[in-house]
């Protein structure tokens, strides 16, 4: 497929939520930057960075919660900045970035298994489980612990407005996993009964703090007012460099419509929708993060941040921020 035709199919994917979940939102659009550096027709370095950028920029533009996306587009333009100002050419600035794009669709990849391998430990025959929404690093750890012969249960949440849980319901069925299927606001009834809430993560700021699909907040403090443990399952690269220097998250708000039918809102104007598709869970309630490094308290979380951004400049680390781009 023609780049520009590549670019903007994944652009309206995931802006239309076809493309969804925070990981695969991420190598997506690792993927529109590969067929735009493989069909550049750029003929000197500087054009073809600012081919590059451009796209970032659309890129960056659809989903402004997602960590993820911003941390891939760095990932790739990092190297390819670096090599630049190294002095390559315009041949090797695109096989550079060709590179970047297969290291960084296999280390995601790698990551979400490392995560499952360590996050099943945790897991213990007998467990009843609790997870929100859809999420692949979530679901690798109840994969592996169910591989490995553990016998545990889940429940999961439908997930107004959109219903990923469904999805996640097939999927541990799929695996044999025995699953209750149960209402977002019926998660105080069940949750007596629940050792262990696991779920996944959009980002996580330099407090430990998770921001991750609407409700989650909620079902992490009736989680800590009843002494269940709550797991986040997370890649590194949902970790927030910006919040380090004292940015806040973007939280998205989507259209009513996912709400609401358009003749209910047509019928009554005067009724107002707010749609945030994410909030934010305090780090006092969450006993463990998930990651592919290891296991950290959200205390630790900083640390993860100073580890892999360490290099980065925070120029760079406010240049592939959404906001920023969309004001240019
Ligand atoms: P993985 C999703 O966001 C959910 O909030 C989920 O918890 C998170 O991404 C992480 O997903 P959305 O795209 O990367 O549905 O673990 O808004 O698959």
């Amino acid at each position: 497929m023609d780049p520009e035709k590549r670019l903007n199919r994944i652009v309206a994917d995931i802006q239309a939520m076809h493309i969804r979940g925070a990981g695969r939102i991420a190598r997506s659009a690792i993927l529109a930057l590969q067929a735009v550096a493989e069909g550049s027709r750029a003929r000197d370095e500087e054009a073809f960075i600012k081919e590059m950028n451009s796209a970032s920029r659309r890129l960056l533009s659809t989903r402004p919660t997602a960590v993820s996306l911003a941390n891939s587009v760095r990932y790739l333009m990092h190297r390819v900045n670096s090599a630049r100002r190294e002095g390559a050419d315009l041949e090797r600035l695109r096989s550079v970035a060709l590179a970047a794009a297969e290291d960084f669709i296999k280390e995601s990849k790698q990551a979400i298994e490392k995560i499952g391998e360590i996050g099943s430990r945790r897991i213990r025959s007998g467990d009843v489980l609790l997870t929100h929404c859809q999420s692949d690093a979530a679901a690798a750890v109840m994969r592996r612990a169910w591989i490995e012969g553990k016998k545990f249960s889940v429940y999961v949440t439908e997930t107004r407005p959109r219903f990923q849980g469904r999805k996640t319901a097939a999927l541990l069925a799929r695996e044999g996993i025995p699953v209750t299927v149960i209402v977002d606001s019926a998660a105080r009834y069940f949750m007596n009964e629940v050792d262990k809430v696991i779920v996944g993560a959009d980002v996580i700021s330099a407090n430990g703090a998770l921001v991750n699909k609407i409700g989650t907040a909620s079902i992490a403090s009736l989680a800590h007012e009843s002494r269940t443990q709550f797991i986040v399952a997370s890649e590194t690269y949902k970790f927030s460099p910006e919040t380090a220097i004292g940015e806040l998250i973007v939280i998205e708000e989507r259209d009513a419509t996912e709400i609401l039918p358009k003749s209910f809102l047509k019928k009554y104007p005067k009724i107002s929708v707010r749609n945030p598709s994410f909030d934010v869970t305090p780090p006092e309630y969450i006993d463990l993060i998930v990651t592919e490094k290891g296991i950290i308290p959200p205390q630790g979380a900083i640390m993860i941040i100073h580890e892999m951004f360490g290099t980065i400049r925070p120029s760079e680390i406010l240049e592939y921020q959404t906001y920023r781009i969309d004001e240019e």
